[in-house]
Parts: C-alpha cells; structure tokens; sequence
C-alpha cells in the first residue's frame, strides 16, 4: 500500500483538549516495599493491590477518566426496571455514530461475546479472525468453535513496519472457507484495534475486500469494536485517501461494513464498566434478548445502571472527536517515540492504546518458557512501581489437545495507557523507570509458574523467581 507522509499529528507537537478540574493523588513506595508486595502477588501484576500501584498501566479497561459532561449524565440515570430512558438515548447513539440498528447492553464486552458466541456459534465450526483475543478466543470454544488466526503475517513480527498489521490475510481466508466450507464458518471476528499484536490497526481497504469476499460466500462479518475510533484514526492519519475525512466518519464507514459488533465500552468510550452486543439482524436480536435476560439482566438493561448507559451514550459522541483521539493517540506515541530513542525494544509501529516492550529482545537470555515478560512486568513494578500486564506465552495459554504451553511469536509486556488520567511527566518518569530497568537486564532471571488456573490463567496464575 502507498502511504503518504503528510500532516503528521502524530508527530507535531500536541495538547490535551481539555483542563483538569479534579485529580486523584497517587503515592509512590518504596522499593523495599514493593519488592514485598510482588512476592505476595506472586509475581502476577493483576495480583497487585492498587493501593500499592504508583503509576497503573495496567489495562486501558475501565480506567479511563470521564469528562464533566459524563458525570453530569450519570445524575440524568433512570433507574427504571424496564424501558429506562437511557437505554433509548443509548440505542439512538449507536446508530448514529456506530450505524447498527438493535442495541443489547451487557455489563462489559465479554458478556457480549459470550451471548453472542452462543447463538452464532455450533459445535465444530471455525471462526477465523484477525489474531486471538484471550476472551473473545475463549468464547468461542465454550460455543463449540475453533479460532483460526488469518492475520496478516507481519502482525507477527514486531520489527515490521507495515501500517496495517490489523489487515486479513484474504487467501489464506479462503483456502479456509474453501476447505471446511462456508456452511461451517459462521462468521470472521474482526477487531479494531487489534490488541495482541501491539494495537495494530485494520485498514479500509482491507475490510473491503473482506466484505466482498465474505459476501461471495454468504459469511457474516462481527466486528470486535472495542478500540474502533483509535483504529479510524490510523486509517485517517496512514491510509491513501482517508486523510479529509473526520474521525467520526471513518468509524460510521467501518460499522457499516460489518454485520454486528461486541463492544467492551470500558476502552473507546470511556466508561468505567459497561458494554453491548448491536447487530443489524432482527433474528440475532430476538435471540439475544432472550439471551440476556438469562445471564445479563433485561434487555433494556443488560448488565447496566440507567446513569452507566447515559456515561456511556456521552462517551461514545466524545471519543470519536478528531481533536480527542488526536491527543490519546499522540500521548501513546510521545511514549513510545521516547522509548525508541533511548534503544528500548518495542512493538513497531507503535500502536494505539499502549507501548509494548519487546521482551524477547529485552531479555534475550531468559528463554520464553521462563516467562520473560511475566518477569519483566515484575521488574518494571519493583524498579519504580509502574504495573504493566504480560501479553505473551502465559496469556496464550495451553494447546488444549497436546497440553504444551502455546508459544506465540510475540512476547510482550504492554505499557497501557488509560484515556485522559496522566500527564506527558507521567511519560517520561516511565520511560526514565524502563531505561533504568534495561541498564540492569542482564541480571534479571526469569521464572517458573507454582499456580496455573485453568480459565484464563494469566489473571490468576503465581509465579516464583529462579535463581539462576
Ligand atoms: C484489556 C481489556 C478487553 C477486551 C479487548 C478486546 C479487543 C474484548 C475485550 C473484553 C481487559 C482484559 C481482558 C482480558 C485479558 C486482559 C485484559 N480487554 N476485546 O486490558 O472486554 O474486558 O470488557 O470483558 O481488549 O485489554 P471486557
């Protein structure tokens, strides 16, 4: 693809769109103390308490500030059973910005996955997509389906360069369809942004090609919309002739080309919990209102607070504001530009929602099955108690047939950067705590794991330091 170097934003220099008008202190420990406090969360940063965070990157996740306006909507809450105002505002919200026409909440996106799995989804069948989500992939099998990765295989390579590493590998997707027959692909799971591979972007022109390709075969297209707007921006900012139009525009273009989305709003829009499942289809409607009454709550509600659903509808308008995602996207890669220039090995090109370490280079003598990022997550907290999260061969978990850890390409710990809470000075104490880190890598060991879960192990799973 021809990409165009112009009207850089994402290296001009930028400004947050807004001042601040309450804040949050937050307390530094000592290493002392830290060093306790990781022992005690057995080396898993989700183990930590918060308390004895300094600066969270954990997640991006329901961590984000809301404006004024949004704390305002959660005064306008109905609290109704049934038919609660907000649902309505919500409901019209996403059809505006978002295009689709039936609107199910659900308290965060994997309630979504998982009513939306479960009607789609038949034993047997493959759902092929645009890389793994841990929960999205985990749904899935639960409905009896098998995740298969058409990702374009530059998403697998951290040094490559390829704007678009959220891209579908459309012939490998039809040597799929083809083999085990359309009647057995229920539809292809895409995500905006694509998370595990650094929060790699989907271009347009790609997801055109999928819709005409899917359409040839009668596949759905259900679209993981999390990071929708971060995504839009990309393809605003790299891809030829995206450049004129507004943010907004973008994310209405991508929704329509697909059939029906799962949302975690926790992350685009700002809410600090919340989600739905919206589709186009009244029979998938239908079905999921059944469905949620059973595991969400009524399909006015879903898993929701009248006044979350309000926050909610006021944060989807906001997040897809040009000069919002303009400063959220830049404050990433003021990061990540920083990192690079003191020889920090990161995911290239920096991505949308956090800066993710390369631990493999980072820590080139501690082999994957010794769980270099796990480790690296637990040096970075005990060097200056700044959490990250592992997104490597502890998060990709088992094969299920053989039982051998899975081991992906990427091992990763990802510096995420929730929306609107910290200051550039934040950046630098960061990238400052990483450097200082790197200095010493080469006498860091790795790990064993002493507890494994058996859903979703990197949550819960404990790990012990080696010794050599
Ligand atoms: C994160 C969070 C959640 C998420 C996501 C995408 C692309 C669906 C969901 C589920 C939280 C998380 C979840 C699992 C492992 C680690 C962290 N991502 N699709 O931090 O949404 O959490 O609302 O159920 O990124 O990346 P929800």
């Amino acid at each position: 693809m021809h990409l165009k170097e112009k009207n850089m934003t994402l290296v001009k220099t930028w400004a947050e769109p807004y001042k601040i008008k309450m804040v949050e202190p937050v307390f530094m420990t000592t290493k002392a103390q830290r060093k306790n406090a990781i022992k005690e969360a057995g080396y898993n940063t989700f183990l930590l308490k918060s308390a004895d965070v300094y600066i969270d990157l954990l997640t991006d996740s329901g961590t984000s500030a809301m404006s004024d306006r949004q704390w305002a909507g959660l005064m306008m809450g109905d609290e109704a059973y049934a038919g609660s105002r907000n649902y309505y505002n919500l409901e019209e919200t996403i059809n505006k910005y978002y295009s689709y026409k039936y609107v199910v909440p659900t308290h965060q996106g994997r309630g979504a996955e998982h009513i939306l799995s479960q009607i789609l989804i038949s034993e047997g069948d493959y759902v092929p997509g645009n890389m793994y989500f841990t929960t999205t992939k985990l749904h899935q099998e639960l409905a009896g389906g098998k995740f298969v990765d058409v990702i374009v295989d530059e998403a697998h390579d951290p040094e490559n360069m390829f704007p678009f590493k959220g891209n579908v590998n459309l012939e490998r997707l039809e040597v799929l369809i083809n083999k085990v027959g359309a009647d057995k692909i229920p539809y292809v799971s895409i995500a905006t942004t694509v998370n595990m591979a650094g929060g790699q972007p989907i271009s347009l022109a790609n997801l055109k090609a999928l819709r005409e390709l899917t359409n040839k075969y009668g596949i759905k297209i259900i679209h993981d919309m999390t990071r929708v707007a971060e995504n839009a921006f990309m393809i605003q900012q790299k891809e030829e002739g995206c450049k004129d139009k507004t943010v907004a525009e973008i994310v209405y273009e991508i929704c329509s080309l697909t059939d029906g989305a799962t949302m975690s709003a926790k992350k685009d829009a700002m809410v600090n919990i919340g989600g739905f499942l919206a589709v186009n289809d009244p029979d998938i409607h239908e079905k999921a209102q059944n469905m949620v009454v059973v595991y969400e709550g009524l399909h006015t509600y879903g898993g929701m607070a009248g006044r979350d659903m309000e926050a909610l509808a006021i944060g989807i308008t906001e997040s897809v504001q040009d000069a919002h995602i303009q400063a959220r996207v830049g404050q990433v890669h003021y990061l990540g530009n920083k990192l690079q220039k003191k020889g920090i090995p990161i995911v290239k090109p920096i991505g949308t929602h956090g800066v993710f370490l390369d631990a493999k280079k980072f820590l080139p003598h501690i082999s994957q099955d010794k769980f270099p990022a796990q480790t690296l997550a637990a040096e970075l907290y005990i060097e200056s108690g700044i959490r990250a999260m592992e997104r490597g061969i502890v998060s990709a978990g088992r094969n299920k047939k053989t039982g051998e850890h899975n081991h992906p390409n990427l091992e990763l710990v990802r510096l995420t950067i929730p929306r609107r809470v910290y200051t550039q000075a934040h950046m630098d104490v960061i990238v400052e705590s990483v450097y200082n880190v790197y200095k010493r890598k080469n006498a860091i060991k790795g790990m064993e794991m002493i507890y494994e879960p058996k859903y979703l192990r990197f949550f819960q799973a404990r790990f012990k330091k080696l010794k050599k």
